[in-house]
Order: structure tokens, then sequence, then C-alpha cells
């Protein structure tokens, strides 16, 4: 039972739970703080704003009053850890672990007074463990939306022998996202080559994405996966990807871009713009197909399909500022330089 008159050992509990409220409801406020200006996400801060609000309840007067009596003379101490949290990534893990902290510790020390509290303490801990993982991968996938929404140019690549060569030309011009795309060789062959090209992806700061392959996706844990529409359904995709991946979907008519962005797909490409020998059975839409087509679509899009270096001052005339090419770059002479050229004309303004 709570004692209104507390003895000295009541009130170093109390202390403890006074302490603690405050340091769960600061962390929690800095999660808020993410989850409403970083990442946008109403439903978490809703979710948080609840909880500091349940535990701001529970914060009697006795727990306060408790901090008058005894001198805390570990006030102000800090730790070179705090010092060298820098990353958003770091700030919400340190704060979801102060608050799990926090909330044990409330937990253990009020169990025999307030059971209530206790019981409260335990349930958000709980609920504080699952938001910390859907907060850092939101904050993961909002990282590649943003290279999705910054970047041009997006590069699929073809099954060649100096592959890993021809990327890192590729990375070094400029190119920020990758797509892996492989119909043959074995799996294991296929997995260990996404892998480096992951490696390589990452130190070039760019989205690495699979295709088709689902599997091939988890395993070189690539930033996203792209399906066509005889693939693996977008909803399967993110269940089984989870919140930190991309999802990318081929579309060439309205039904599928309508269906793509009702599933919440990140991206779409769509396509083919021209006759392509990559994909030889698709017959191609043409630039005022692809404009009706994309007239009201608020997300990124990339057009895609037999495009050259020199049909992007025409797509860009016609309001298309995003690309997708396969043979272009992996058959030229000089991906770096074709690359460079095509990026640079991408980004004049038109
Ligand atoms: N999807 C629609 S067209 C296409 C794909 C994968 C092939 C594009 O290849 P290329 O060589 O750039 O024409
Ligand atoms: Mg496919």
């Amino acid at each position: 039972m709570l004692n209104y008159n507390p003895n000295a050992e009541d009130l170093r509990i109390y202390q403890i739970i006074d302490a603690n409220l405050d340091r769960a409801r600061e962390g929690l406020r800095v999660l808020e703080d993410w989850a409403r200006f970083g990442l946008g996400k109403e439903k978490y801060v809703v979710r948080i704003k609840d909880f500091r609000q349940i535990l701001g309840k529970n914060h009697l007067e006795v727990y306060k009053q408790s901090r008058n009596h005894i001198e805390d003379k570990c006030k102000g101490l800090t730790h070179q850890e705090q010092i060298n949290r820098i990353t958003s990534e770091q700030i919400i893990s340190s704060n979801s672990g102060r608050v799990q902290e926090a909330l044990r510790v409330i937990e253990e020390y009020s169990r025999l007074h307030n059971y209530e509290l206790s019981k409260v303490a335990s349930e958000i801990r709980y609920e504080i463990y699952t938001i910390e993982i859907e907060l850092l991968s939101l904050s993961e996938r909002k990282k590649s939306e943003e290279i999705l929404k910054d970047n041009d140019l997006y590069v699929i690549t073809h099954q060649k022998d100096n592959l890993l060569g021809i990327i890192e030309e590729i990375l070094i011009a400029g190119v920020r996202i990758i797509q892996h795309r492989f119909k043959t060789g074995t799996d294991k062959d296929n997995l260990q080559e996404a892998i480096q090209i992951k490696n390589l992806c990452k130190r070039y700061n760019s989205l690495f994405i699979v295709n088709d392959r689902l599997d091939i996706a988890l395993a070189s844990n690539a930033d996203g996966i792209h399906l066509g529409q005889d693939d693996l359904d977008l909803k399967t995709a993110r269940k089984l990807l989870g919140y930190s991946k991309i999802v990318g979907i081929s579309a060439n008519n309205e039904i599928d871009i309508s269906n793509a962005l009702k599933d919440g797909c990140d991206y779409v490409g769509i396509g083919p713009v021209f006759e392509t020998a990559t994909k030889k059975t698709k017959k191609p839409l043409g630039i005022e197909k692809i404009k009706k087509l994309t007239k009201d679509l608020n997300i990124p899009w990339f057009a895609i399909g037999g495009i050259k270096s020199n049909d992007i001052s025409i797509l860009k005339k016609n309001g298309f500022k995003k690309v997708a090419l396969v043979s272009q770059l992996m058959n030229s002479e000089d991906p770096k330089e074709d690359a460079i050229m095509i990026l640079k004309e991408l980004s004049h303004e038109n």
C-alpha cells in the first residue's frame, strides 16, 4: 500500500520511482518527436503520447515530494556513450533502452506498494520493445525513400563477366540506385554475387535492390526488392521483408499502378517506353501513354525500356524526370563516362 506519511525507507523507494518516471517520460518524448518530425508517423506519435500521459497520471504527489528529502549525489553524471551519440538510429536505440530500463525499475520498486503502476510499467515496457524495432526499421526505409526521391538514374544489372567492375564504375560516376537482375545461374552463385554488389553499394551509400527474388534480397540484406506483376504480391513481400525495406513494382497500365499504390509500394517502374531487346515480349507503351499513366502519380517513378543516352532530352521535355537503364550502361564501352553524361542530362532543368 502507498504510504502518504512515508518513513525513510519508503522515501528512498519513492525517490527511485520519481526519478524513473521522469526518465521514462523524457525518453518517450525523444521517441515521440522522432516519430513526429523525423518520420511523420502519426500512429506512433499517438501511441507514445498515450504512454507519457498514463505515466504522468501515475506520477503521484508523494513521489514528487520525495525528491525534497534526500539529496542525489550523482546528479549531472554523464557517460561517454551519451556524448558519442550522433545518428538518429543511435538516439532511438539509446532512448528506447532508457525507457525500458526506467520502466523496469518502476515495475520492480512499485510492485509492493502500487501494483497498478507496476503493471502499467510492465505493459508499456513490452510495447516499447516492439516500437523501438519499428521506429528503427521505418528510419532505415525513410533513408532509402530519400535516395529514391533524390536520384534520377536507376541502373539494372545484366549478367556479365565483369559485372562488379562495371557496377563500381557506375557507382563512381555517381549513380545511387542499383538493381540486381538475374534470370539464370545457380542460387548459390547469384547470392554470392548479390552480397558482393550489396557491399559495393554500401561503400558508395547507394541503394541495392534485388529483382524478383525475395530470398536473395533477404539473404544479401538488400535495401529492397523489385517485383513484376507475375512475381510475389506486394503485401506478402512486405510481410516477409518487414518495414525497413522498400518494394518497387513494374507496371504498365492504370490498374497495376493503382493496385501498387493501394498496397503501399515505394516506387514504380513504368514501361517499356520503347522497343527493347532486354524485354522483347513487351509491347512499348510510348511517351504519350506513359504521360497519361503518370499524370497524378505522386511517388517516384522511373521510365524504363529501350532508353538510350540520346533519348534523355526528349524524355525530359515530356516531363519524365527519372529513368531506369539496363543495356545502355551494361553494354557500354565506358560505363563510367556514359553514366556521368546521362546523370548530367537528367539534372538539366527542363
Ligand atoms: N522492364 C520493362 S522494360 C525492361 C524491364 C526490365 C528492360 C529494360 O532494359 P533496357 O536494356 O534498358 O531496354
Ligand atoms: Mg520480375
